[in-house]
């Protein structure tokens, strides 16, 4: 559970790291089952339902950038998603009710791991309130010199920024005055967790260590935050619930959204939408 100082500082800055929260044996299970998916990798040659590639993935020599939806293709994932600790620690941020809204596992590899442009996880997802944030159990430890979340820390209670370019929704702030002035990385130990609310500005650089970087990212918010853009199934949405029953009240609160509408000419995972953009702060 987070004391009082923890959640406070969530609560002004919009992030935190919290150590040591996934027992040692679970975390070497998500390794090893991680290690098992990157030589599964082998036998694809273009990105598909279950993995992201990066470029000059060859079956010789895997780069899988992203797992998606995980828990979807392995239990170890489910169980780690479903982590009561963790459950509790998103509990004290979002209250009791608690569904998740996507998930993901990204991978840096040493020297070549692709960079995530500045945005607000918010732009992708508007809901009718803002109760959700991103768990990231950390694989391996993420420091700056592995290219770990950078954020701006207060972010997450200003405005939401201009993710379009050409009038095309493309994932990353496009404003050309933006700056990332105050940015600070979020350095946590493996099995630890990172929390970032979903408003908050975020990125990451190039891996150009020698180390990996593997994070599982998974979206959590409250029962009652509802997407702005729809439900599509009614049962699905409800097989997402963690904690707590299915509901029809969804809660209203004074939030700033922009419509992430249309979509620019590349969809699929952050790093296909973010490759149109003409200038990305990372390279
Ligand atoms: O892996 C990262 O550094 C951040 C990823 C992220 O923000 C995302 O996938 O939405």
């Amino acid at each position: 559970m987070l004391t009082q100082d923890q959640i406070q500082f969530y609560q002004q800055k919009g992030y935190l790291a919290v150590e040591d929260v996934i027992p040692a044996d679970l975390l070497a299970d998500l390794r090893r089952v991680t290690d098992e998916f990157v030589e599964k990798s082998r036998s694809v040659t273009k990105h598909t339902e279950a993995f992201d590639l990066e470029p000059g993935h060859t079956p010789e020599n895997p780069r899988l950038r992203r797992i998606k939806s995980p828990g979807n293709q392995h239990a170890i994932y489910d169980q780690a998603m479903r982590h009561p600790d963790i459950l509790d620690i998103v509990g004290q941020l979002v209250g009791d009710g608690i569904r998740q809204n996507g998930h993901k596992l990204n991978m840096k590899y040493p020297k070549f791991g692709s960079p995530v442009q500045w945005h607000q996880d918010w732009a992708f997802y508007p809901h009718t309130n803002d109760d959700l944030l991103a768990v990231g159990i950390a694989l391996d430890d993420m420091t700056t010199e592995n290219a770990c979340m950078m954020i701006i820390p207060g972010s997450h209670k200003g405005r939401i920024y201009d993710h379009h370019q050409d009038g095309a929704f493309i994932g990353g702030v496009t404003e050309p005055d933006f700056k990332t002035d105050g940015e600070v990385p979020v350095e946590v130990k493996a099995g630890g967790i990172s929390i970032h609310h979903a408003r908050i500005l975020h990125g990451s650089t190039l891996n150009k260590s020698d180390k990996p970087r593997r994070l599982f990212l998974i979206q959590y918010c409250a029962l009652d935050a509802w997407p702005i853009l729809g439900i599509t199934e009614w049962d699905e949405f409800n097989a997402c619930i963690l904690r707590g029953e299915p509901i029809h009240q969804p809660r209203m609160t004074s939030v700033p959204i922009r419509i992430p509408r249309p979509y620019g000419e590349r969809s699929g995972s952050i790093y296909e939408v973010q490759s149109v953009m003409d200038k990305p702060l990372y390279r």
